[in-house]
């Protein structure tokens, strides 16, 4: 027994060091230490032996046992560690390869023209608000001295979700539900840039979905010489120190009386040509010093407050300033007419 014992350990630790990966090592394991196997058979036997040689025997077995156990604990460790080297080799990452390049972005000309005209209000002390694109009937139209069947709503044409409900045709809701919620005796100094909607079929002007930046001020003693100072300062920061403002007279239902605010052509500087269509004038805006009727529903008394408003088309603006000759460009997401803006 005992040189059956020598034998098989003799035979196990060379199967052990032929061993060239972790399966073969396993199989050994189970050959040699599994339940089936000749070592656990040789204990079996034991029961035929005297007891003076059972533990001699017993002992043997256990030291052959243990032997192959670390011959193969040793070798799967080796075995192991050069596996995970060669993984390491071949994922090696060569560090000093050129970077793939990432392609930079920038904002929409439109985000960008809107910021630099929110800038230039928050600077003159307004401040930005924001309202909903859904409307109810009465801000969009009723609380801006447009009631039902007044015919300046054909201008405005909208899509209407119910009676009541609509996609706003123009920013002013926002400023009706700001005013309304000053109980009628705080002033208020707002700009309100936001999409707005309108029943229009698409061409180089016009566009079903564009944006308005709305602005108001409502206070004790405000005139018509505030309003025209304050869009002449925002003319000039916007489109150049150089520039002349004019207003001429106009209508909107919401002010009384009304004006439209023309820059002077930096193309032609006012001689005329085909920029201003001969005019040395190009229009920007339109504004007026709010209706009494717009303040009395907002809760003022028109007899203590009073107020200017005026409402751009910051496409309009982005179009005049970078000579983008097609609405539609701001909404087709092209990337070629994006690109050259994002440095604007
Ligand atoms: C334009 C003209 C304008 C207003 C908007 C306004 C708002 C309130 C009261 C009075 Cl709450 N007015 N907004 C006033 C005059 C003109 O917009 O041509 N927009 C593109």
């Amino acid at each position: 027994m005992k040189e059956r014992l020598e034998e098989l350990k003799q035979e196990a630790l060379e199967k052990v060091s032929k061993s060239e990966n972790v399966q073969s090592l396993k199989d050994v394991r189970v050959e040699y230490l599994g339940k089936k196997g000749p070592i656990t058979e040789v204990l079996r036997g034991m029961g035929k032996l005297s007891k003076e040689e059972r533990p001699v025997i017993g002992q043997l077995a256990n030291e052959v046992r243990e032997s192959i156990a670390a011959a193969i604990d040793t070798k799967q460790t080796r075995l192991e560690d050069e596996e995970l080297e060669k993984q390491l080799e071949a994922e090696s990452i060569d560090v000093t390869l050129p970077g793939r390049p990432v392609r930079v972005g920038g904002p929409h000309l439109l985000t960008s023209i809107v910021e630099e005209i929110e800038d230039l209000f928050i600077g003159m002390g307004f401040e930005i608000k924001e309202g909903p694109e859904v409307e109810t009937d009465y801000y969009n139209f009723e609380a801006l001295n447009l009631p039902k069947g007044h015919p300046a709503r054909d201008m405005q044409d909208s899509f209407y979700i119910t009676e009541e409900l609509l996609l706003r045709t123009h920013t002013s809701p926002v400023q009706a539900r700001t005013m309304g919620q000053k109980d009628g005796n705080e002033p208020v100094k707002m700009i309100c840039p936001g999409k707005v909607y309108r029943r229009d079929t698409d061409d180089a002007t016009h566009s079903h979905q564009f944006t308005q930046l709305e602005g108001l001020l409502v206070d004790k003693h405000v005139r018509m010489s505030d309003l025209k100072g304050v869009l002449n300062a925002f003319a000039k920061q916007m489109f150049g120190a150089e520039r002349d403002i004019r207003l001429r007279p106009s209508f909107f239902p919401f002010t009384e009386p009304s004006v439209e605010m023309d820059i002077s052509c930096k193309v032609c500087e006012g001689k005329g040509c085909s920029v201003c269509k001969g005019t040395g004038w190009i229009e920007i805006l339109g504004a007026g010093m709010v209706h009494p009727n717009v303040l009395e529903m907002a809760g003022y008394d028109p007899k203590e407050y009073s107020g200017f408003a005026f409402g751009m088309g910051p496409e309009r603006i982005a179009m005049l300033k970078y000579g983008v000759d097609d609405i539609r460009n701001f909404y087709t997401n092209d990337i070629r007419f994006l690109e050259q803006y994002h440095k604007a």
